[in-house]
């Protein structure tokens, strides 16, 4: 069946990350006219622009029917259902579910900006995202994997 490929980064600085992001890679899986491709080890990091704990982040690929809004609607139900609150930009969170890439296309809508627009910039996005897939290319900005190679200050390690 056609579909597109998507890219998902997952994270979480409050509670029990790493429980939360398997049980969110699971909650992904059961989109609607969406299969989970493959999904990355789980990384920690202390935050970056932001305060709390370290995070526990991930990438998961999707293969999805949904368009990229209703691909959105889903994710921001997902952290819903995982207790998340809004309160303040980049306050620390139960559960943050980002669309990264969709299908190599570049968005912008008031909701939806794709490529995300800070991806290039973070190792905790693009370290994940090269294990699953090495030769990533970021829409409007080129290589991941040389983005990757400019970040070396920001120290991921994987966890599991
Ligand atoms: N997410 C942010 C801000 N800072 N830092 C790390 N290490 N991991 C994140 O997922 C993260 C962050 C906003 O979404
Ligand atoms: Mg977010
Ligand atoms: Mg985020």
């Amino acid at each position: 069946m056609p579909g597109m490929i998507a890219y998902i980064g997952l994270g979480a600085n409050l509670g029990q990350a790493q429980v939360t992001l398997m049980a969110a890679l699971a909650a992904l899986a059961q989109l609607p006219d969406t299969s989970l491709i493959a999904h990355s080890s789980l990384y920690a990091s202390a935050p970056v622009d932001a305060t709390g704990e370290d995070y526990v982040n991930a990438v998961a690929q999707l293969h999805t029917q949904l368009a990229p809004e209703a691909l959105l609607d889903s994710l921001q139900t997902i952290e819903l259902q995982f207790g998340r609150v809004r309160s303040y930009q980049n306050a620390p969170r139960t559960l943050d579910l980002d669309l990264l890439l969709y299908d190599q296309q570049i968005i912008h809508t008031p909701r939806l900006q794709i490529p995300h627009p800070r991806m290039h910039q973070r190792a905790f996005v693009l370290l994940p995202l090269l294990e699953i897939t090495a030769d990533s290319v970021i829409p409007g900005h080129g290589s991941a994997s040389a983005f990757l190679s400019a970040l070396q200050t920001q120290v991921v390690r994987k966890i599991s």
